[in-house]
Order: structure tokens, then C-alpha cells, then sequence
């Protein structure tokens, strides 16, 4: 592009991103692809590189993040932002209709059924936008009502806040003061939280303190990252040519201009139009994808209103009507631990009961002993309980101040609640788990679904449905379980007529015989899946020597890290795993299921390099010399340390030095990387 285009491009480029960012964020309707509008970012972003006397501040690239202030300014505001009066009932509500008419019939305006405009009251913070000529210049906390914090560089982060209005530059008003909610979307709240919890960064207790804490820091690089939005319900100050008649219009100008506005926004007329419309919301607050503590109800006439004015720093002619809090304080009067079907050991807190947003809270998760030890909650103690949408009750905060002498701290349990087996906690993971997975009645359903499934001993006809069934009749408890039953019990269950019971039960008796790599994957250990369970049969050759094998030795097999190797050293560590496994493979004549499999690692001397002794030289580009020399024992030889006549063979990798001048004078056979690769490939099968 030639530099005479550039400005054009610049133009069309800002113009294109501020449509595209104005359907992605406010309209929630992009029409471009995500990697479309960050090549057109990256060549606006290009040009202003090229050309920085051209950047200005309403560019769509300066929502990045301006550099860190050392405080905020104090603004005065223009017009004073007021709070509003608040009704938590029907009675009160009626006596706000009643004293709206009769100040209306005291200025000689008619008062029946006056028309009002009612949306969410968010639960956010109150800012003030000032926009000149079209353009985003100020924007200002609600501070005390008077003056707020200037916090302009944050607000501009905030990628539902216009930067520019939208629509032709003659529709727009010299001067625009617009009033509305910052807040955070109870989604990205959870999801922003549960990433601080992994990266054991601050969390916040509810989505309100999230977006206070992201708008106060002085750092807009940092307010960038947090997912916050914003919706306009007030209209300040506006260029006297560009008035309106009611809210509801006004409203609307906002939304021509690009401001995002309420979805919920309705008029209603009198006392049972707002009756209605705050029952129909309060019903639908659990389904709000951001939290609300109520309805906004302003009289919609914006002349009426200006007559009506103020009292006591309240408007006469609006009213909050107020739902109940979705945070309330309770006590911890236990914590108890639930085994989940994969077996994770999660702490559940036992409340004292409490009424929170419409509904008794009396349990509360308390998400894993990192999350405990965060919140620093003892049982006794006084708790902040949260309940929003459909979200768990959670405990969202500790009274510290108010901790009783006789709080007690919380230990996670050595044993597993459900069936005593050990229970164990992998290096880096926030979970405790049950190591008991064959045998725990909490993840006996996963155990035996998993079990009977197609890559694991791939049982026709045990599905889901009859699992379910099995298990909550108590006729099955463990996979052994299922090799006792017999034609005549199966045709009990439903759906099962004879035909299918006896299907089911070759297709136990086929199951029988199958392979090391399917009986290890089908005992469901975590993590490993059929190419771990394929490599352990491989490199172990028995089950009896996977049962042995040390935390060292699994480490060893490829694809196993310390974590999968401490998992299957718990998992057959575990008594109750090892009586069941036992159960499965005892031939029939002795009581057992008499599952068994080809021998493919069978004796020592049987394996394909038994008796040969190799050595291994020098560096090697795909595998470490420790994997080198495991596959070469699984494969039956033994590797030593250095040359000699024995030797059966050398494998020589870059720069290898004395060992190979040895093997080469002493006659030992010499192979290098990819013979030894290619060898491998071919006896491991
Ligand atoms: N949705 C909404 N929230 N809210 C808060 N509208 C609204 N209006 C307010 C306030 C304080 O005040 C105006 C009535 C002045």
C-alpha cells in the first residue's frame, strides 16, 4: 500500500473493527470470523505502527491498556449520580404508584395508570461515560454521588463502551453524558475464578467484587484481561437538540449509538404492570447470565420526571424494587467429604441452614482442601454464603473477626468415606481421589461401564441402562460380580427378555478370553488409557509383574510420568483392587471368573533377546538412554555399562567414543540409532 492510500485504509480499517466489535460485544451477533477480525486488528495495529502521529484515543487499539497510573484523579460530577430509593414489597410498592399519582394530580397531570420503564438493576458498579463530539473523553466512578474516581483508561478497556458512537457523525450530539452498570457475566466470573484457583492467584467471593477490583486498577493492562461489560440505563446530560420524550426512547438512542442496553427493558402501566413485571423477573433471575439484586422502575415521562425532581438525594419518580440478597450469613457446622463417580474426594459444607435468594442453602461446596486452605475456614465458623443462577451454593467468604474459640481446622480424610480404600493425592492435582476404583460403591457404575466397554473386555449387551440397574438392585458391586450371573436373574430386568439374557451371557463367557493391554486398560486406573495400558503390557509382559512394579520401574514405560505411575502403584496398592483383580482371573474350577489372555511375555528365557548382553554408547536423538535400555530389558536383555568379549551387541549414537574403538577391536557387532529403532519396532510388535 502506497503511503498516500494509508489513510483511507486506517479509516476504513477503524471503521470495519468499531461495526465488528459493536456486533461481537453489544449486539452479541458477530458476522465475521474471530480470525478475521484479528488480521484486520493486526494491520490497523500496522499501520498506526507506521504511522503514530495518527493514533487517536477513540481507535479501536487503544482498548489494549494505557500504561499504569500512579492514582486516579478526582472528578466532580456534572450532574450528581443520586442512589435510588428502594421497595422489598408489594405494599411499598403500591405506596410508590400512589405517592407518584398524587404528586402528579398535585401538578394538575393526569395520574391514572401512569406508563413506567422497568429493567434488572445490575449488580455492578455505577459509571458515568462523557462523550464529546461522538468520542469517549471522561469516564468516572459514582464515588459519593458529588465527585468519583477518573478511571478513563480502565472504562476504555471495557469492550461494550463505545470508544466512538456509532451511526453518521451528524446523528450524534456535540455533548452525551451516559450512566449505566460495569459488571462481570456470572460465566466468566466462574470461569475467571476457577483459573485463579489453578494459578493460586486472588479470587474474588462474588462477581460485584471481581468488577470493583478490576475497574480500581491502576493498571488498564491488568482491567484488559478481566471480562467485564457494561449497559447504559441513564442518559445525564445530552445536547438540548437531541432530547427525548421518554426513558424508553432515550434508551433506544443509546442503543443506536452503540450502547449496549438492557435486554429485559419493558413499559408497563401502573401498579400492576410493575407487579408483573418484577414477579416475571424475579422468575427469571436464576436464568440471567449476570446477577441482578432487583428491578429499576422510573417513571417513563421524562418531563413528568424533571417535574417530580428529587427528595433527599432520591429520585421522586424511580424506586429500586429490591430482591432477596444472594449472599447471607450463616455458620459451618461440618464439613463432610462426597466420593464423585471417578472418584474424587470433594469437601461439602454442612450449614447451618439459611434463606438465600428465595431458597434454603444447608450444603455449599467448598471445591477441593486448596480452596479450605484459601478461605481459611474452620468448622464453627461464620460463613458468607452465595447462591446465583444455577450455580452450587458456594462458600464465598470467612467472618475471620467473628471465629469462635473452639473453631476446629478441616483434614482431608486418609480413607475414603465410601469404602475405606486409601486415599491418595497426585503431585500437582488439587483433587483427593479414592484409590479403591474397582471396588468404591461411588464409582462402581464409571468401573463397570468402563469395564464392559468396547476397547476394555468389550461385553455386548451390557449397556449403560442395564449397568444402572445391576448395580442399584445390589446384584452387582465389581466387575467379578458380573461372571456370576445367570440367564435366569438377567431376565428379570427390564427390556431383557431371554434371548438377550442368554446373549449377555456368552458374551460374559466370550469376554473371558482376552489380551494383557484390555485387562489392564479395563481396570479403569486413572489415566491410563488403551496406549498407556498397551505400553505397560508390553514392557511388564505379565500382570503380576505390573502388580509388583515400583513408582521407579513404572517410570520407565513410555507415556508414563510421575503422576500415571503414582496412580497405578495406589491403584494396585490398593487391598480391595488387588482382591477383586484376583476374583477375575482365578480360573473357574476354583470359584474365580477365569478371565485370562495369551501369555506373551512368558518366561524370561523366552523373551527375544534373552541371554544377550548389549551396551549402549554415545547420545541419542529419540529416546533417553534409560528408555533405550528399559525396552532392551523388556525385550529380555541385559544392558551393561561397558565392553567387553560377551558383549552381544553395541548400539553407537553421535560422538560415541572409546566403547565403540573397543567393540570394533574386540568384534562386537556395532548398530546405530535407527537399527536399534527399527529393531525395536519389530519384537515389540
Ligand atoms: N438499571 C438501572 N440501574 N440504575 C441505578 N437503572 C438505574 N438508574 C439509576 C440507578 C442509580 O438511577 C437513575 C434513576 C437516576
Amino acid at each position: 500500500m502506497t503511503a498516500q492510500q494509508d489513510p483511507q485504509r486506517l479509516q476504513q480499517l477503524r471503521s470495519q473493527l468499531h461495526e465488528h466489535n459493536h456486533r461481537y460485544y453489544v449486539l452479541d451477533d458477530p458476522s465475521i470470523p474471530d480470525a478475521e477480525y484479528d488480521r484486520l486488528f493486526r494491520e490497523l495495529q500496522q499501520l498506526e505502527e507506521k504511522h503514530p502521529e495518527w493514533v487517536t484515543p477513540d481507535s479501536p487499539t487503544q482498548r489494549v491498556g494505557a500504561a499504569p497510573l500512579s492514582s486516579f484523579p478526582e472528578v466532580r460530577h456534572q450532574v450528581p449520580m443520586l442512589s435510588l430509593g428502594n421497595v422489598f414489597d408489594d405494599a411499598s410498592l403500591q405506596a410508590f404508584v400512589k405517592r407518584i399519582q398524587d404528586s402528579l394530580s398535585d401538578l394538575g397531570r393526569a395520574a391514572d395508570n401512569p406508563e413506567f420503564c422497568c429493567e434488572p438493576k445490575l449488580d455492578g458498579l455505577a459509571v458515568s461515560l462523557t462523550y464529546e463530539q461522538g468520542i469517549l473523553v471522561q469516564g468516572v466512578t459514582r464515588g459519593d454521588g458529588q465527585s468519583g474516581e477518573g478511571i478513563t483508561e480502565n472504562l476504555k478497556t471495557v469492550r461494550s463502551i463505545p470508544l466512538r458512537l456509532q451511526g453518521s457523525a451528524d446523528s450524534w450530539p456535540d455533548l452525551l453524558e451516559v450512566r449505566g452498570e460495569v459488571y462481570m457475566p456470572r460465566a466468566a466470573f466462574e470461569q475467571m475464578n476457577d483459573r485463579a484457583r489453578d494459578k493460586d492467584d486472588k479470587v474474588f467471593a462474588n462477581p460485584r467484587n471481581a468488577a470493583a477490583g478490576s475497574l480500581r486498577q491502576l493498571d488498564p493492562r491488568v482491567t484488559a484481561k478481566r471480562p467485564l461489560e457494561f449497559t447504559a440505563y441513564q442518559v445525564a446530560r445530552i445536547s438540548a437538540s437531541h432530547d427525548s420524550e421518554t426513558h424508553f426512547q432515550a434508551m433506544q438512542k443509546l442503543a443506536d449509538w452503540g450502547f449496549k442496553i438492557s435486554s429485559e427493558l419493558d413499559v408497563v402501566k401502573g401498579y400492576p404492570g410493575l407487579k408483573d413485571y418484577c414477579d416475571q423477573l424475579a422468575e427469571k433471575r436464576d436464568q440471567l447470565p449476570f446477577d441482578i439484586d432487583g428491578a429499576v422502575l422510573k417513571l417513563n415521562n421524562l418531563r413528568l420526571q424533571a417535574e417530580l425532581g428529587f427528595r433527599a438525594r432520591e429520585p421522586r419518580w424511580a424506586t429500586a424494587y429490591k430482591y432477596p440478597a444472594q449472599e447471607e450469613i450463616t455458620r459451618l457446622l461440618d464439613v463432610e467429604f462426597q466420593v464423585g463417580r471417578t472418584g474424587a474426594v470433594t469437601p461439602v459444607a454442612r450449614l447451618e441452614p439459611v434463606q438465600v435468594a428465595g431458597v434454603t442453602v444447608s450444603n455449599a461446596t467448598l471445591h477441593n482442601m486448596d480452596e479450605i486452605a484459601r478461605l481459611d475456614v474452620r468448622i464453627g465458623d461464620q460463613v458468607i454464603v452465595r447462591r446465583a443462577g444455577d450455580v452450587i451454593p458456594q462458600v464465598a467468604k470467612v467472618i475471620l473477626t467473628e471465629r469462635p474459640a473452639e473453631a476446629r481446622s478441616i483434614h482431608a480424610p486418609t480413607q475414603c468415606p465410601v469404602c475405606g480404600s486409601h486415599v491418595e493425592r497426585a503431585e500437582g492435582e488439587a483433587a483427593y481421589r479414592c484409590t479403591g476404583g474397582l471396588y468404591c460403591a461411588a464409582q462402581r457404575k464409571e468401573a463397570l461401564k468402563h469395564f464392559a466397554s468396547r476397547k476394555a473386555l468389550d461385553i455386548e449387551g451390557l449397556g449403560e441402562k442395564l449397568i444402572d440397574q445391576l448395580v442399584e438392585r445390589g446384584q452387582v458391586e465389581t466387575p467379578a460380580d458380573l461372571y456370576g450371573l445367570n440367564i435366569d436373574e438377567l431376565e428379570n430386568f427390564d427390556r431383557m427378555a431371554k434371548k438377550s439374557a442368554k446373549n449377555l451371557v456368552e458374551a460374559l463367557e466370550k469376554s473371558k478370553q482376552t489380551t494383557l493391554p484390555r485387562f489392564i486398560y479395563a481396570l479403569g486406573i486413572r489415566e491410563v488409557g488403551e496406549a498407556t495400558a498397551a505400553n505397560l503390557a508390553r514392557y511388564f509382559g505379565s500382570l503380576d509383574a505390573l502388580r509388583q512394579a515400583s513408582e521407579e520401574q513404572l517410570l520407565e514405560v513410555d507415556d508414563v510420568g510421575p503422576i500415571v505411575a503414582q496412580h497405578i502403584h495406589a491403584f494396585f496398592q490398593e487391598k480391595h483392587n488387588n482382591e477383586t483383580i484376583n476374583k477375575l482371573i482365578k480360573p473357574v474350577e476354583k470359584q474365580g471368573a477365569g478371565i485370562h489372555w495369551p501369555e506373551t511375555a512368558r518366561r524370561r528365557e523366552d523373551l527375544p533377546l534373552s541371554g544377550q548382553t548389549w551396551v549402549l554408547t554415545g547420545s541419542l536423538e529419540s529416546l533417553t538412554r534409560d528408555q533405550a535400555k528399559a525396552r532392551l530389558e523388556a525385550l529380555g536383555a541385559k544392558v551393561s555399562g561397558s565392553v567387553s568379549k560377551k558383549t552381544s551387541q553395541l548400539v553407537a549414537g553421535a560422538a560415541a567414543g572409546s566403547k565403540l574403538t573397543k567393540a570394533e577391536s574386540l568384534g562386537v557387532p556395532v548398530m546405530d540409532e535407527q537399527e536399534l529403532l527399527d529393531l525395536l519396532k519389530k519384537q515389540e510388535g
